[in-house]
């Protein structure tokens, strides 16, 4: 029996590797599309391409970035951590301020 094809040579044959011509033998797609994020060019879906999308693993259209430091809210680990530590004291403060 010949082997089933795989363009990319990663371990994943063609007809179930979520991109087919990238090797990626990890499959991971963040955004369950049907494109895995090595050739998926908008990993979360939320219509920013990936180069675009200050926060290019979470869908966050918006793009609201409220500290300015160039990761948006969704996926800014300064915010995050905050929240966590105690969610009534959350405070979203400006640079310099
Ligand atoms: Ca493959
Ligand atoms: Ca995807
Ligand atoms: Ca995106
Ligand atoms: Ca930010």
């Amino acid at each position: 029996m010949p082997a089933l094809p795989d363009s990319d040579a990663d371990g994943v044959v063609d007809s179930l590797d979520n991109c087919a011509l990238v090797s990626n033998a990890n499959q991971k797609n963040s955004d369950d599309d049907s494109f895995g994020d090595a050739c998926d060019l908008d990993d979360d879906n939320d219509s920013l391409a990936d180069a675009d999308d200050n926060c290019s693993k979470k869908y966050n259209p918006d793009q609201a970035d409220n500290d300015g430091d160039g990761r948006g809210n969704v996926c800014d680990f300064s915010l995050l951590v905050v929240g966590h530590q105690d969610a009534r004291h959350v405070r979203i403060v400006a640079p310099g301020s």
